[in-house]
């Protein structure tokens, strides 16, 4: 059997070819883009799409004497212009309160205060409108130490042994919501193994509906709450407790993050006020709230800075083999301990800004930033407010765009960050 460390052994030569050819094709601007899907980025219009500024979620209630915001939060499939409308729209999934419709990638904003709690019905709603499971939108690969469902209570979280190479899983989606960044007690953290099914009518028979940590931590939110879940969810509590920062929530189930995460769910969470916080009027706002009238101006802006591939139909493109990586065609799991369809790495080779590849972000001021291969950002003097929340590639763009704006960003590697660029 070939182990991965005499795979690379072997292949040391090769490999190192194709990174170091790869980190050129990242750096030098203009160069032939990244292997991606069948839509080459050469193809798609650049500031075209305006940005969007994503609006803030209503809470579904305020609960308990009017302590405690309430949401109720799904992920559902649905298309979104992500491309220019030249371009055919994309199957993405997202994060949305269903009883205001408001479903996006990436999601509506949750606005949460310092010491005020938030609970949230997080929702798994992948299933199609006569109830049946919907598939991923990508290849997940069974083999690696994932959620892992088809191997029932006995099996789940674990990686299964296989007698011949499989193909990609496609039974019923598994979910948990972390927010990153914040004070969490374990039952409200989305820990990876607390994942959760849709509540389908075909789940096949003797597959895990939840992860190992599900049932545990249901019980504990019930005696530390009184919340109830529901199949095919989890009632998560945020204290707030903590400084006012920029957080962010978005799928955290285990060996399937990165797939989940691409397909769409995440959405900004700010929290504001508290000693930590800066008195109002210091920093330039205003800043989306609930109930604001169409076509309010804003000057606090959250930036969620992504990479993605896309296909000329629109769809997502996410490697379907190894092979894609590195060359290696094999033997794969269980011929060898390389999983078939697992990417170590793999970078998009086309930014998406709130949504949107290259958007511009229209301003009634002179001034306007181009900051290459991310977006183009017209901001009016003296200033504006930017938030971004870095995972992968987006730290780097959010310090480059911090760059370029002459702004301060306090780290490129932290989990969350804010920018203000002052602009005169
Ligand atoms: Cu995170």
């Amino acid at each position: 059997m070939i182990t991965r460390r005499q795979f690379l052994k072997a292949s040391a030569g090769t490999g190192a070819a194709f990174l170091t050819s790869s980190r050129l094709g990242v750096s030098k601007a203009g160069a032939a883009p990244l292997p991606g899907g069948t839509l080459s980025p050469a193809l798609i219009a650049k500031y075209v799409s305006p940005l969007l500024v994503p609006p803030a979620m209503q809470p579904t209630a305020v609960i308990q004497s009017r302590s405690v915001d309430y949401y109720v939060i799904s992920v559902r499939q649905f298309q979104q212009q992500i491309l220019p409308p030249d371009k055919p729209a994309t199957t993405v999934w997202g994060y949305g309160s269903p009883n205001q419709r408001n479903f996006h990638y990436p999601s509506f904003t949750v606005e949460a205060t310092a010491d005020r709690p938030v609970r949230v019905k997080w929702v798994n709603e992948l299933i199609d409108s006569n109830g049946r499971y919907l598939r991923h939108l990508l290849p997940v690969d069974p083999t690696l130490h994932w959620a892992n469902p088809p191997g029932g209570i006995a099996g789940r979280d674990m990686s299964p042994s296989f007698a011949s190479t499989p193909g990609p899983y496609t039974g019923p989606v598994p979910l948990v919501t972390h927010l990153h960044g914040s004070h969490a007690t374990e039952e409200s953290d989305g820990f990876a193994e607390a994942w959760y099914v849709a509540a389908a009518n075909n789940i096949p028979a003797g597959f895990a509906q939840v992860g190992s940590f599900y049932d545990q931590f249901k019980a504990k939110a019930q005696a530390k709450y009184g919340v109830v879940w529901e199949p095919g969810s989890a009632v998560f509590q945020y204290a707030n407790d903590q400084r006012a920062s920029t957080l962010w929530f978005h799928d955290h189930t285990l060996g399937m993050t990165r797939l989940n995460v691409y397909a769409g769910p995440a959405g900004f969470y700010l929290l504001r006020g508290g000693s930590a916080d800066l008195p109002p009027g210091v920093l330039p706002g205003p800043a989306p709230q609930p109930d604001d009238p169409p076509g309010k101006k804003y000057y606090e802006i959250p930036i969620a800075i992504q990479d993605r591939s896309f296909n000329a139909d629109g769809s997502l493109f996410y490697p379907s083999s190894r092979q894609f990586f590195d060359g290696f065609t094999g033997p794969y799991v269980p011929g060898s301990d390389i999983a078939p369809i697992f990417n170590p790495e793999f970078f998009g080779n086309t930014m998406v800004v709130n949504g949107n590849t290259w958007p511009v972000l229209p301003g009634a001021a002179s001034l306007s930033i181009s900051v290459p291969q991310w977006l183009q950002f017209e901001v009016r003097p003296p200033q504006n407010r930017l938030r971004s929340a870095g995972s992968t590639a987006c730290s780097r763009g959010a310090a480059v765009l911090a760059n370029r704006l002459g702004g301060r960003f306090p780290a490129c590697a932290r989990t969350a960050s804010s920018v203000v660029a002052r602009l005169s």
